[in-house]
């Protein structure tokens, strides 16, 4: 292989087959007590610990390596009263207004959420993850990138996954349309919401849904 980066060694760590079973079982079985939260504690949460997802959330692998994420973190609390206010009158049009179409709704139906989302006050962190459909060089032509779906989305994957890892709660909130997170955070053109991420400790009488998980079996088809 040959480009413009200089090439160095992979500092790659390998373990023994008995330590990596262990290793594959526990991370399984920590990821598999993550739950989507809906009911937040308003517990202050230290900056630092978002600062830690994040910076694991930008190890995701990324078309070109461009990275094209931007992880927006808001603490303020007129600043989280103002998206709650903007997220929720998208939502009461989604579920009141008619705007979902009939067979999202009967999707939703069993997990029984409704257009109000007063976790987005009560949270001590909200981050919004921007996708970046150029990324801007200051000078000359905006560089387009690739796979950014893809990209951002297993940079999302990994926040979760970091928070749920050092013991905080979160969820996937896609308020739609997103718009409205690129005017109130002042965010340049070349970047779309692709996420809301409210964070924080669940609160202490939160309650998720039952659900099941699909077996292996069901998500994993071995062939040949
Ligand atoms: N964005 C709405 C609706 C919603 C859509 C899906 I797909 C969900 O898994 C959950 C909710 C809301 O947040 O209520």
């Amino acid at each position: 292989m040959s480009g413009e980066y200089v090439s160095v060694p992979y500092e790659f760590q390998r373990y023994p087959l008995d330590v990596m079973a262990e290793r594959a079982t526990a991370f399984y079985e920590t990821m598999n007590r993550r739950r989507s939260v809906r009911e937040f504690s308003d517990e202050p949460v230290p900056r630092h610990f978002i600062d830690e997802a994040i910076k694991t959330a930008s190890t995701a692998p990324s078309g070109a390596h461009r990275q094209p994420w931007a992880f927006v973190v808001v603490g303020d609390s007129a600043l989280k009263a103002r998206i709650r206010v903007a997220a929720e009158k998208e939502e009461r049009e989604n579920y009141e207004g008619g705007r979902l179409p009939d067979s999202w709704r009967a999707a939703l139906g069993p997990l029984g959420t409704d257009w109000m989302k007063p976790y987005l006050e009560t949270v001590p962190w909200l981050v919004v993850l921007f996708e970046q459909r150029y990324t801007l060089t200051g000078d000359g032509d905006p560089l387009k990138n690739y796979y950014v779906k893809e990209s951002v989305g297993m940079a999302a994957g990994l926040f979760v996954a970091a928070l749920h890892n050092m013991g905080l709660a979160t969820l996937t909130h896609t308020p739609s349309p997103m718009a409205f997170l690129t005017r109130i955070l002042g965010r340049p053109g070349n970047e779309r919401p692709f996420g809301l991420f409210p964070v924080g400790y669940p609160a202490p009488d939160c309650r998720v849904p039952d659900l099941r998980r699909k077996s292996l079996d069901e998500v994993m088809v071995v062939s040949g």
